[in-house]
């Protein structure tokens, strides 16, 4: 008879391939031997080591899932694999990645014409040039169809666009070499995304101060980007993607990472909460894991790690198929990061006291967490979404 294993209760290993286990496995130890040794100081100086991304591209785990440019062309499924390994460690270490990955390398290969391609591709799959994605700005974040960043013709250089605006709580903007700013072309009023290359910028034309003194993901480094009549060539834009269609098909692909990257962090708190909660010794020289209420906790958590991986799964299949909706990954999106967070919450609780020494790193995951709950759509926002698809009434407005 097989036996039950509290590590991955329903048994989710049995649905991958031998590929994805592997790169799972690679993703794993690299992890677990060189990201979590240095996280809690990372987290303490609010720092984000960029050479972390030169060490992930040596073993192929940056734009894993895209063809041709020497990356790896693995399976979506494979791709979650690597974001639930780095959220295991920490959300903020997935975020740099999955920005690098999926916002800004997933684009180009999706949207770049060959030169953009052949330009960026082969140094991002390295980590020797690094990506930001800007569409949030102060005053539009739910709703970025509203945005004001516009780009005009260059009014005396031929082949120039001058962008002008702002995009705030931009993950890697500040050490960030190529940042893609979607902005409104002044002639049609549309959205269109622009390669802007730092290197290629004047003095004065773009700043990417950090936020600093954040309360959450602080091993990853956020900013604004400030654009003031920042000239980019024609070649910069994106040729034929227009309006919301651009930045949202590219954050289907980082939305289904969060999805499985949280259920890394919610594993992470279970097996903490599970060796603090059997070590740990109250009234007759207990373990607290002892106590029914105490293992509650820690069963909601496994079942809802459980069935958050297995819809997962069966989405990124699903995707590979050109069967998944832009709903689909809403729902998992939304489903995955409210439980996590949740439960991390309540799993909190079984460390008393300690819960509130950073050396436990709980506190640290529950803080990240309401970070992904509120990035890449807010759970509401994507409540919204799905109200839509069933009810056919928009409820934005
Ligand atoms: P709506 O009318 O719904 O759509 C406008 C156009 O966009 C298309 N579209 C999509 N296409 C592909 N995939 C999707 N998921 C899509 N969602 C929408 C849609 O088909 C339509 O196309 P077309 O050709 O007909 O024009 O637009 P709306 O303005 O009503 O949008 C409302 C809403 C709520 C759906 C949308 O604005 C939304 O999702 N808001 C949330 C904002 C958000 O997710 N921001 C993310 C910022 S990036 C980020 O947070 C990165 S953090 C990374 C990290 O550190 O890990
Ligand atoms: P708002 O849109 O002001 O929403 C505030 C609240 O109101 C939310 O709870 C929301 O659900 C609710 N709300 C809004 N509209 C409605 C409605 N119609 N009905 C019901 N409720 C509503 N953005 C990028 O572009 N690139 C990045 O790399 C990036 N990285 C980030 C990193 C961090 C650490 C953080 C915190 C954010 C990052 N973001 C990034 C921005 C993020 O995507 C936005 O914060 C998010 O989309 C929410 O926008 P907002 O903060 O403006 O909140």
């Amino acid at each position: 008879t097989p036996e039950f294993d509290w590590q991955d209760p329903l048994g989710s290993k049995n649905l991958l391939t031998e590929e994805e286990l592997a790169v799972s496995e690679t993703a794993e130890r690299y992890c677990q031997e060189q990201l979590l040794p240095r996280v809690l100081q990372a987290y303490r100086d609010e720092n984000y080591d960029p050479l972390i991304l030169r060490e992930m591209g040596e073993l192929g785990l940056l734009g894993a899932t895209i063809e041709g440019y020497g990356c790896a062309g693995v399976s979506t499924v494979a791709g979650g694999l690597i974001t639930r390994a780095v959220e295991r460690v920490d959300s903020g270490y997935r975020s740099a990645m999955s920005v690098q990955s999926s916002l800004v390398m997933g684009p180009i290969a999706d949207f770049g014409t060959a030169e953009q391609k052949e330009r960026y591709l082969p140094q991002m799959v390295q980590g020797k040039l690094l990506g930001a994605f800007g569409l949030t700005e102060p005053n539009h974040g739910s709703d970025p169809g509203s945005m004001e960043t516009t780009a005009r013709e260059h009014p005396t250089k031929k082949g120039y666009y001058l962008l002008s605006g702002a995009k705030t709580w931009i993950t890697n903007s500040p050490i960030a070499d190529v940042l893609l700013v979607w902005a409104k072309l002044q002639a049609t009023g549309k959205i269109r995304g622009f390669l802007v290359d730092r290197r290629d910028c004047p003095t004065g034309t773009l700043e990417t101060p950090a936020i600093k003194n954040k309360n959450g993901l602080r091993a990853s480094i956020t900013g604004m980007i400030q654009l003031d009549d920042c000239p980019v060539p024609h070649e910069n834009m994106f040729p034929e993607v227009e309006g919301l269609r651009g930045p949202f098909t590219c954050l289907n692909s980082a939305r289904y990472g969060i999805a499985l990257g949280t259920m890394g962090a919610l594993e992470d708190c279970i097996e903490m909460a599970r060796t603090y909660a059997l070590e740990r010794k109250q009234f007759k020289n207990n373990p607290i894991a002892k106590y029914q209420l105490v293992q509650k906790k820690l069963a909601d958590a496994a079942t809802d790690a459980a069935y958050g991986t297995l819809v997962a799964i069966q989405v990124g299949r699903l995707k590979d198929q050109g069967k998944a909706t832009p709903e689909m990954i809403s729902m998992i999106k939304r489903q995955n990061c409210d439980k996590a967070l949740q439960n991390a919450r309540v799993l909190q609780e079984i460390f008393g006291g300690n819960a509130v020494s950073d050396e436990y790193g709980i506190g640290r995951h529950v803080a990240n967490l309401f970070v992904t709950q509120t990035y890449e759509g807010q759970s509401d926002i994507h409540s919204l979404i799905l109200g839509r698809a069933i009810t056919g009434l928009q409820a934005f407005v």
